[in-house]
């Protein structure tokens, strides 16, 4: 069954002196249940590294299933709050074929002397419509509610046992025209181990993301233009990756 994933394995090192090692579950498209069941059937050496995060997983009792429903809530939730139906994002498409993944995250929490400061990931904004996130409850993440204030101010997110973290994705951004601004945050290195587990919830890569009506006006007129799903989530990878 795992030859139906695609799995990529990741060792990071940043030029800044950043360490994480993150493990990648999922296919671009998740097209039937099954792919979304198996994927703790992978055994590998590399996941082996990575029992904490099953543990973070398990000890939930939540599965991609579960992720993926609650993500479809939560967006249930956001389009009544923009005045449209609560099936709005599912009766367009978005949930079909829809591009999530897994990334199992683990952060060995080396403080290192670098003056460029020790993060386990650096400020960023995750590129989709929602990222849900579970942590083993070590504290690092930390978000910055105004993005273009200047200095920036961070906040610690704390912990909240069985709770998940659910960060804005960028195109959630552009498709509420900013009203939902994505989520600006890091993982800063705190002398101490840390596992997360991020579950990316992104649309149908042929969907077209363009503003939604309830989110512009002719005063507050649409700020980005129409873009297919998958194309976005391409070019801010090439951009990231390249
Ligand atoms: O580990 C975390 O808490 C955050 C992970 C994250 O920001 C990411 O993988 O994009």
């Amino acid at each position: 069954m795992s030859g139906l994933l695609e799995v990529m394995i990741h060792r990071m090192m940043l030029t800044n002196g950043l360490l994480k090692r993150a493990f990648h579950v999922g296919r671009r498209q998740l097209s039937c249940t099954m792919q979304l069941h198996c994927e703790f059937s992978i055994c590998s050496s590399q996941q082996r590294k990575f029992n904490n995060c099953t543990a973070i997983y398990n000890h939930r009792s939540i599965s991609t299933i579960v992720f993926l429903s609650i993500g479809k809530r939560i967006l249930s939730l956001i389009a009544l709050s923009l005045n449209l139906d609560a099936e709005f994002f599912e009766n367009i498409g978005a949930f079909s074929c829809p591009s999530a993944f897994l990334r199992l995250l683990h952060y060995p929490g080396e403080v290192n002397e670098s003056d460029d400061g020790n993060y386990g990931a650096s400020a960023h904004s995750d590129y989709g419509m929602i990222t849900l996130l579970a942590t083993d409850g070590t504290p690092g993440l930390q978000i910055c509610r105004e993005k273009d204030r200047h200095p920036q101010y961070w906040e610690d997110v704390h912990h909240i046992d069985g709770a998940l973290i659910v960060n804005i994705g960028d195109l959630l951004e552009r498709w509420t025209n900013c009203i939902f601004r994505s989520t600006l945050h890091r993982v800063v290195a705190v002398g101490k181990e840390r596992y997360s587990v991020a579950f990316f919830l992104d649309p149908n890569p042929n969907l077209v993301v363009q503003c939604l009506e309830s989110c512009c006006s002719v005063a507050c007129p649409p700020r980005f233009p129409p873009i297919k799903s998958g194309d976005y989530l391409k070019e801010r990878l090439s951009v990231t990756y390249k």
